[in-house]
Parts: C-alpha cells; sequence; structure tokens
C-alpha cells in the first residue's frame, strides 16, 4: 500500500513474508462475508468431500501458504504456481477448526462472490492464525480514520 507504517519495512511479513508448509482441503462458495454457522457447514461439508476422494485414492494439493504484508497467497508446492493471492483487505473472516488444531479456514471476497479456503497445515495452525491476524489487522490501524464503526 500506499500508506507503510515504518515498522513495515522491518516487518518479517515484507517481500515474500512467511511460507508455511500446508494442503488445500477445499474451496467452497459461501453466501456471505461471515458467519460461525455457515464457515462450520462449509467447513464440514469439504471435509467429507475430503474424506470420499481418500477412499478414491486422491490426495490433497500440497501448497505453500505465504502470509506477508500484502495478504496470502497459495502457492502449489511442486511447481511454485501461484493459484490463489489474496489481498488481506479482503479476507472477511478467519478461523479455526475446533475439530482440528491443524486446520484453520477463511473467506476471501472476490467482488460480489464469498469463497471459503479450508486449509490443512502441515503442523499447528495457532501461529498462522496469529499471523493472518496480525498481517490483516494492519489494514484497520493504518486507516483509523475510515473506520467502518457506525457512530452510537
Ligand atoms: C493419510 C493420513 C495423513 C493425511 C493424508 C492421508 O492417510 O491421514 O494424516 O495427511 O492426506 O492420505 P494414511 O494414513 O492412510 O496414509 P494430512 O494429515 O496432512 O491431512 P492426503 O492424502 O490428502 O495428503
Amino acid at each position: 500500500g500506499t500508506n507503510r507504517t515504518p515498522s513495515d519495512s522491518t516487518s518479517r511479513f515484507q517481500g515474500d513474508g512467511v511460507r508455511y508448509k500446508a494442503k488445500l482441503i477445499g474451496v467452497d462458495p459461501v453466501p456471505e462475508a461471515q458467519g460461525e454457522k455457515m464457515c462450520w457447514d462449509s467447513m464440514m461439508k469439504l471435509k467429507g468431500f475430503e474424506a470420499a476422494a481418500r477412499k478414491q485414492g486422491k490426495h490433497k494439493q500440497r501448497v505453500w501458504l505465504k502470509v506477508s504484508s500484502t495478504g496470502l497467497k497459495i502457492v502449489d508446492e511442486r511447481t511454485g504456481a501461484v493459484h490463489h493471492d489474496h489481498d488481506r483487505s479482503r479476507i472477511s473472516s478467519l478461523m479455526k477448526d475446533e475439530s482440528d488444531p491443524r486446520a484453520l479456514a477463511y473467506i476471501y471476497q472476490h467482488q460480489d462472490t464469498y469463497s471459503l479456503f479450508y486449509i490443512k497445515m502441515a503442523n499447528l495452525a495457532e501461529p498462522v492464525l496469529v499471523d493472518i491476524n496480525e498481517v490483516c489487522q494492519s489494514v484497520d490501524q493504518e486507516t483509523p480514520q475510515e473506520s467502518a464503526e457506525a457512530p452510537t
């Protein structure tokens, strides 16, 4: 962005950012930007697809999840191709998976549509959730005058 804070230049999220080994469980179109039950239902649906695929001998796509100051990238582990490039300002929800400490999900807004991305980390999801929160929250910190909160 143009209104970078001084800390951006020393952040470990600058440039390519931090990368985590992961697998893509699935992507699901969802009707809203957020909603606990909606997300949970979507995640369980994708988990069902994953289990069905595994029974047929299929494996999840191996990826790198890259967390940088601009947002998230999902990169194919084998080819290095960037499959998804998600600007942090369009990430509307971030969820931990209460049923799996290695999984996380987030919702990405594209025009008028929303997609839930469900990802299984090679290791624990918690530190990745912390990183994604840090990157996404700095959007608000940079433009406090544009806060979307309505006056009460
Ligand atoms: C694998 C095992 C792994 C899983 C992998 C499965 O089954 O459940 O934990 O990786 O998924 O194939 P098995 O024990 O029968 O070999 P994750 O833990 O990363 O999900 P995958 O085939 O989609 O990579």
